[in-house]
This record gives C-alpha cells, structure tokens and sequence, in this order.
C-alpha cells in the first residue's frame, strides 16, 4: 500500500517541492488549502504536479477542520509547513501569525494525538528563532534561543510545544531548524526573490529601480529543493530529533545583488537600489550562519546547490518569466 503524506502550506515555495520529492518516492500526497474566491496554484504548476495532488480544504486556524482531516486522511507522515511566514509583517499582523504558527501546530498535535497516534509529525522551525544568539558567529542546536519577531516566538511556541507531545506521548515528532532556502518559486516579497524579479524588470526596461531595507544583513541562503529532502530524511529515522539545515555559508543582501546584477550584465549596481526605511525592521538579525554538522552525520544530508548558483537559477527564471509576457 502507498503511504499517505499530508502536507500543509501545499501552495506556498516548500510545499511543492516536497511534494515533487514525495511523488517521486510514490506517496499519495495530500495538501491541505485554505478556501479563496480565487485560489493560486502557480507553484504546483510550475513544478507540473497540481493533478497529482489531492487537496483538502482546511485552514489552521480552525481546530474542527484539522481534526476532520486527520480523521479522514489518516496519514503515514504529516510534513506542517503551513505559516504566516513573512517575519516583516508579523508586526503588523501579530495576532493572526501568533494563530496560525502557534496555535495551528497545536491543534494538528492534539488531532494526531487522539485520531492518528503513529503519524510522524515533521514542524517547519526556523532560523530565526536564534535572534542574534550565536556561538562563535555560528548558530548550531546547542545555541540558545533568542526571538526578535512576533513570528520567530509564535515559531518558538511550535518548536516546544513538538518537544513537549513528543516526551509526554511519545509521539514521533521532528523540528526542522531550517536557515533561509530561496527558488524560483519564493514569494515575491522576500529579498532574494524581490531582488531578482527586480534586476529581471530592469534589465527589460520593465523597471527602473528596486527598494530595500538594510543591505548589510547576513543570511545562510540554500536552496529549497535540497531542502526538502532533509525534511523527509527526517521522518525516516528510527527515533525522532531536532536538525539544523543550512549550507554553512552565509551572504550579505549586498552580495546577493553583486551576484544578481552581474547576471543581468549590469554594472554599477548602487545607482539602481534605493534604500527605503519602510523595509527596515523593528528588530533585525544582522548574522544568521548555520552549522548543519548534526544533519550530515546522522541524515547523511548535505546541501547541493552553492549560493551563486541559486542566485543565477533565480535570475534565470524571472527573466525568462518576464521576456515572454
Ligand atoms: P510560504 O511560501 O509562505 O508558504 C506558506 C503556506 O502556508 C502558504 O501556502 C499559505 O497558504 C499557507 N498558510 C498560511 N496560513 C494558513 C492557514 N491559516 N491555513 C492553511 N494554510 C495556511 O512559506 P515557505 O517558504 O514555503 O516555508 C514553509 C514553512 O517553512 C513555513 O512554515 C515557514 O515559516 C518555514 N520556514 C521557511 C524558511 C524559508 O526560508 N523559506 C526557513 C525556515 C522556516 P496560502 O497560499 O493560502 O497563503
Ligand atoms: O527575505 P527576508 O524577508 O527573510 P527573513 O526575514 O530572513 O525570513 C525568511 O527566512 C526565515 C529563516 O531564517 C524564515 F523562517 C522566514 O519564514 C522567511 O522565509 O529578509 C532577509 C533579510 C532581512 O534581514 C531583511 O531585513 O533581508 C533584509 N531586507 C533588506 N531589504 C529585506 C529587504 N527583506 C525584505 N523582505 N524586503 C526588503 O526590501
């Protein structure tokens, strides 16, 4: 019998991914998506897998739904990476991020819990539950924890509250510390992705300049669909336990634009990018730089793709996106 995977955040940059990877191992996939007048499936279409997939509609907001779903789908592996995943905007929108990355996870733990106990549980934590925390300007799973955002302390939240159902039920539940992982498919608000849809416009003539915030924060930047892989691996250990994923490098939002523009054949790239405090933060993390020692030992994980060449396979993409509209 195939095993059943439900996957939340189908729509958004991982989702898919994962998915790919899942298809390929012969899961039948599941993805839970909110109800919208207009749903968007660009994502799954672009990696061709949206008639593959089985959705469900749900929302991790609402206990009832996600009870339903665990009950009806009884999966094999549940892989939550549903989130309101915008650091910059859980200012603004504290309450519904605090729900959704919060509380959601645990209404997904109390349906497995009670309708699905063998179900392994992998949670998307994140890198920025570090802060500025670092040891020797690196972040590894011993570094203490440091939020700076009312999205890394709804993360936070998530990332115990997995520790603590795993140790009271001996539930199998994973924490995937995972750094920045960017594609071609990243939403177009985060900076690498706004960077080269940017540099695409411009050098089509679409365009004349590009807005940022603080150009000299540091980001251990990999790509999403090495990234994916880890997740799984995850899963398939005998017991369950908490990974850093990362490259092990990390880049200023400076480099990322140096590498972009020489792409695009543009010099001089400064008098291009206009700074604007609007996208500045209200606390910022200057340095994120994983070790992902753990994750090679025991997952036999590394990452593939280095940063230059994500930076081009993103460039790539949005001006190939862009030359045929
Ligand atoms: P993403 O592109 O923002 O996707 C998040 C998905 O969550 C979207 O599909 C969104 O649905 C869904 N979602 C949001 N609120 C929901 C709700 N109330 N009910 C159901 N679904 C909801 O994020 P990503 O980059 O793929 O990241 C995946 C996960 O990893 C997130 O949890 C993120 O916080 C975490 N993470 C990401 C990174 C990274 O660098 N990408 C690093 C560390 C951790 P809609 O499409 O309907 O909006
Ligand atoms: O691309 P970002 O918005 O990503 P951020 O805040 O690091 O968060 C991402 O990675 C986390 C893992 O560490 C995830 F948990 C989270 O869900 C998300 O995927 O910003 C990266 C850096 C920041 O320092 C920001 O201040 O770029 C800086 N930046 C400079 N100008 C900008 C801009 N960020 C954005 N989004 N837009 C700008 O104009």
């Amino acid at each position: 019998m195939k095993k059943k995977a439900l996957i939340t955040g189908i729509l958004g940059q991982d989702g898919p991914y994962l998915a790919k990877l899942l298809l390929g191992k012969d899961y039948e996939v599941y993805g839970l998506i909110r109800r919208y007048a207009n749903p968007n499936f660009s994502n799954t279409d672009y990696l061709g897998i949206t008639d593959k997939i089985n959705f469900i509609s749900g929302d991790m907001t609402d206990e009832a739904s996600i009870i339903n779903i665990i009950k009806a789908i009884h999966p094999d592996e549940v892989y939550n990476l549903a989130a309101q995943s915008f650091v910059g905007v859980s200012w603004d929108q504290s309450k519904v991020t605090t729900e959704i990355n919060a509380l959601g996870v645990l209404y997904l733990l109390n349906a497995i819990k009670y309708f699905s106990p063998t179900t392994k549980f992998y949670q998307a934590s994140t890198s920025e539950m570090f802060g500025n925390s670092h040891i020797e300007g690196l972040q590894t799973e011993e570094t203490p924890f440091y939020p700076r955002s009312p999205y890394a302390i709804a993360k936070l939240y998530a990332y115990w509250i997995v520790i603590n159902f795993k140790e009271s039920y001996g539930m199998y539940c994973a924490n995937g510390i995972l750094f920045n992982h960017e594609s071609p498919i990243r939403g177009m608000e985060f900076v690498t992705r706004k960077i080269t849809d940017g540099v695409a416009r411009i050098k089509l003539g679409l365009s004349k300049e590009i807005y940022l915030g603080n150009l000299d924060s540091k980001r251990d930047w990999g790509f999403a669909g090495d990234y994916v892989e880890a997740m799984w691996l995850m899963l398939q250990q005998e017991k369950p336990d908490n990974y850093i994923i990362s490259t092990g490098e990390t880049h200023s939002v400076r480099d990322f634009l140096d590498i972009a523009f020489k792409y695009a054949g543009i010099d001089n790239w400064e008098k291009y990018v206009k700074l604007d405090p609007r996208f500045r933060r209200p606390a910022e993390l200057f340095s994120l730089h994983g070790k992902n020692d753990k994750a090679r030992e025991v997952l036999a994980w590394e990452p593939k793709v280095k940063f230059n060449e994500l930076v081009k396979m993103m460039m790539e993409a949005d001006l190939k996106r862009l030359s045929v509209k």
